[in-house]
């Protein structure tokens, strides 16, 4: 079972990724990695943080399987005091050891608070970051040279709104707010029949959603048409089944690749909605832990919009949910009988194209 296992806060020393599962003998190209890695940095409206960030992927463990991948925080040398797990030998004392107290409506900060007995947010703050999604691209890089060797490619793309418009953008940063907005992740080249109807947990489309609810932000998921489909009648909203030289395919695509829980061989088509980031300059409504007191909730550096970004870690949930779900299907301790097995199934499939 393709799995992976993170560890790591957003301002201590590094993000930690294990990922077991891969079949021996897949290559990977570092560069591939650290420019999935740079574009999940770029886009407009991100924080300063970006600019002190140059992620990069270490491999610590090369057999792949486990795989370890580490992605360093360079901002933890200005929190080595708060954010070290013993105090620090020699380093002047920096940040975070100040405890947070005005939890920010829209951010885990209270409910783990609570939830964790914590008297200090930024315990809480800390895990619950994005910065955690450096090294869930990283593992998505892998996911996507896996998904390659079957020849499936998978695309994320910020979608034309107002958290990836760069006037809306300019606009919120002037007024101190933020914004949020929509992604869809696209995957070529999917056989049918990567999932289960069988059972509730082996369903694609419940997979995909729980990997895209699982990305920090995301408030909701569609897939293929989504809820449009249920304003419809069932005689506009199926894809109706046609047979010529593609082999058995639909006419449209309104399902998004997947019935009943199982890919059907058409393109995959997934949404996710992200609310607008909680960090706001011009802070709402809070109530200190300590005192009881109303207060403004905590106001730190903060990105205006991470769309664009969503739009790559997207992708990599995406990607590592379908390479999960290959794995699964298609099985084999080396990359060589993963492949024979799906080039067999294919195989076996093609009567349709006859
Ligand atoms: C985040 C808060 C900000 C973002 C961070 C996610 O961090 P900081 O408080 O250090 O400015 O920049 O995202 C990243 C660091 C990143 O690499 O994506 C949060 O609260 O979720």
């Amino acid at each position: 079972m393709l799995k992976l296992t993170t560890a790591g806060e957003s301002h201590g020393p590094a993000l930690v990724g294990i990922v077991t599962g891969l079949p021996a003998g897949l290559s990977l190209d570092r560069q591939a990695i650290d420019a999935d890695l740079r574009r999940r940095q770029q886009g407009y409206g991100r924080s300063p943080r970006q600019q002190l960030e140059q992620d990069e992927v270490e491999v610590l463990a090369t057999l792949g399987t486990p795989l370890a991948l580490v992605v360093r925080n360079r901002d933890h040398k200005n929190w080595a005091w708060g954010m070290s797990p013993w105090p620090p030998e020699g380093e002047p004392e920096g940040k975070g050891t100040k405890p947070v107290t005005l939890p920010r409506p829209g951010h885990a900060d209270l409910a783990g608070a609570q939830k964790f007995g914590l008297d200090d947010v930024r315990d809480a703050l800390e895990r619950a970051s994005a910065r955690q999604t450096a090294v869930a691209v990283a593992a998505g890089a892998v996911a996507k040279a896996l998904l390659r060797e079957l020849g499936i490619e998978v695309r994320g793309q910020a979608s034309a709104e107002a958290g990836a418009d760069a006037a809306a953008v300019d606009a919120a940063r002037k007024d101190r707010d933020t914004l949020g907005g929509v992604v869809e992740v696209r995957a070529r080249g999917v056989p049918p029949g990567l999932g289960s109807y069988a059972t509730k947990d082996e369903r694609l489309d419940a997979r995909l959603a729980a990997a895209l609810m699982g990305i920090q932000a995301v408030k909701a998921v569609e897939v293929g048409e989504g809820f449009g489909l249920s304003r419809l009648r069932g005689s506009e909203a199926h894809d109706e089944i046609v047979r010529d030289e593609r082999g058995l395919h639909r006419t449209t695509n309104r399902a998004g690749g997947i019935e009943g829980g199982v890919s059907n061989g058409e393109q995959l088509v997934v949404r996710a909605a992200m609310k607008p980031l909680p960090t706001l300059m011009r802070p709402l409504a809070s109530v200190d832990l300590q005192t009881g007191e109303p207060g403004e909730a905590l106001v730190e550096r903060s990105d205006v919009s991470a769309v664009e970004a969503l739009a790559v870690v997207a992708e990599a949930a995406v990607a590592f949910e379908l390479a999960r779900a290959a794995r699964e299907k298609f099985g084999g301790d080396a990359l060589g009988d993963f492949v024979a097995a799906h080039k067999a199934y294919v195989e076996r499939i093609d009567w349709q194209r006859r």
